[in-house]
């Protein structure tokens, strides 16, 4: 018996920097990660998405490959320079043929692509021009990008998203200086996160107004938040935690408003956002058709009287995590008890289910998609075969975690394995994989199918009833 309904959308997702290569082919103008990823010191070991798996060379293979495994569907992302080489202007036809020819290539497999505009990669030519999401004026870019997107591909693509996190893109962007552009200014990270949400709206309002047939929604990381303790300060360091990770990043695209009290609250402290005449209504009035959820992780909360603390695992040695902490508000810990990965990652399924429902609790019965979930992992070739078991635990747990929620009323309607195949993890490298099927990086970028690959064709084939 299965939990999962008869339409469930299986599938697998990528993003363009991290998949596709090509990063000057054809016309294409680069993108914030081009140019930051060559910048000394910024990634793990110097690594960049130049070639990547060489997607854009090599999607035809690629998608042969989930039509093999049987996918239901495919999340992939846009490049906004692919196809418009200075961010707005001008368009690139051979880009635009590229995604084309994919999503052709998709169709003809029965795979329902599912379409990311924003994972990330922003013209370098906007950020030069005038700061990116610094300024208002990305409003009007990002909807000019979109609406492109929408006249090109609308007539087959009927699952969008507009951004990708949110609150990594930002949060990482321009408080912790750990990616593009490389900021520790909180005002700023607010700011440009109101613009991302006016972004967000307009170009839902212009899918609306196009007729587009299909839905929209935006993509959040949801990390549930865990007290470490019972104490007072670790209850309201959580609960302000979760209003941050959660509540601020959900309200405004599924209530149209930010959350009173914590807008109050940072308006007060960082003088931010600022609202124009117009945004209040523009956010109210364009209410997302569903939301997208990634997760991997739960934060455990601890109040956080010391300092600032950025540092992530980029390494891959378990333990040399030190934690992300804001000074005054809370801090994120390891929990004592937990089961982690190399990457201080810890293995939670309860947490999705965690999710779903809180998500369910605050938000009715809004549609909802796991556009992610997955495991890095070192995953070594030996005597030719990937036998990934830890892939498949962690898999089997979450996708468990799921049919836990649906069966308690959550509405789950796709679930999106991070990723189908193995490409560059932002800030770790290649050696962090995630695929169901291997690239060999030694070897001319061969793909080989992990063992994980078989798994979930059955899990697709029959509806998650194996589990
Ligand atoms: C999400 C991103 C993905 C992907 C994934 C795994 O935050 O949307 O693009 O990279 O996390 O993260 P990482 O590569 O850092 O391990």
């Amino acid at each position: 018996m299965s939990e999962f309904p008869k339409d469930f959308l299986w599938g697998a997702a990528t993003a363009a920097y991290q998949v596709e290569g090509g990063h000057d082919a054809d016309g294409k103008g680069p993108s914030i990660w081009d140019v930051y990823s060559h910048l000394p010191g910024t990634t793990y070991e110097g690594t960049n998405g130049d070639v990547a798996a060489d997607h854009y060379h090599r999607y035809k293979e690629d998608v042969a490959l989930m039509a093999e495994m049987g996918l239901k569907s495919y999340r992939f992302s846009i490049s906004w320079p692919r196809i418009l080489p200075k961010g707005r202007g001008e368009i690139n036809e051979a880009g635009i043929k590229f995604y084309n020819d994919l999503i052709g290539e998709l169709l003809k497999y029965d795979i329902k692509p599912m379409v990311t505009l924003y994972h990330w990669d922003l013209p370098q030519a906007l950020q030069d021009d005038f700061g990116g999401w610094d300024s208002r004026e990305i409003i009007d870019a990002f909807d000019n990008y979109a609406r492109l997107c929408f006249s090109r591909f609308g007539d087959r693509v009927t699952l969008w998203s507009t951004f990708n996190e949110p609150i990594i893109f930002l949060g990482l962007g321009y408080i912790t200086a750990k990616h593009p552009p490389g900021l520790k200014d909180p005002t700023r990270a607010i700011q440009a996160c109101h613009h991302m949400f006016l972004s967000h709206a307009r170009a839902v309002r212009s899918f609306r107004q196009l007729g587009v047939k299909g839905q929209i929604g935006l993509v959040n990381v949801m990390q549930p938040n865990d007290p470490l303790t019972q104490s007072p300060g670790d209850l309201a360091a959580c609960a302000l935690a979760e209003g941050v990770y959660t509540h601020w990043f959900f309200d405004p695209v599924l209530k149209g408003t930010y959350p009173a009290d914590l807008l109050a609250r940072t308006q007060e402290s960082l003088k931010a956002p600022v609202f124009a005449p117009g945004d209040e209504e523009l956010l109210r009035d364009n209410i997302c058709d569903f939301v997208g959820i990634n997760y991997y992780k739960r934060g455990m909360i601890e109040a956080n009287p010391d300092e600032n603390s950025y540092e992530i695992n980029t390494s891959g040695k378990k333990g040399s995590a030190v934690g992300v902490a804001f000074k005054g508000l809370f801090k994120v810990v390891k929990n004592p008890n937990g089961n982690f990965t190399d990457w201080d990652w810890e293995i939670y399924p309860d947490g999705l289910t965690a999710s779903l429902m809180r998500i369910t609790k605050r938000y009715g019965n809004i549609p909802i998609y796991i556009t992610e979930n997955g495991i890095g992992t070192k995953d070594p070739l030996e005597n030719g075969e990937i036998r990934d078991q830890p892939r498949i635990d962690y898999l089997r747990a979450h996708v468990k975690a799921i049919a836990e929620a649906i069966s308690s009323g959550a509405n789950v309607r796709g679930y999106y394995h991070w990723s189908f195949i193995d490409l560059l993890s932002w800030l770790n490298g290649y050696q962090k994989q995630y695929g169901f099927v291997y690239v060999d990086y030694k070897n001319g970028l061969t793909r080989k199918k992990k063992l994980s690959f078989s798994w979930y064709r059955k899990v697709v084939a029959t509806n998650g009833a194996i589990l």
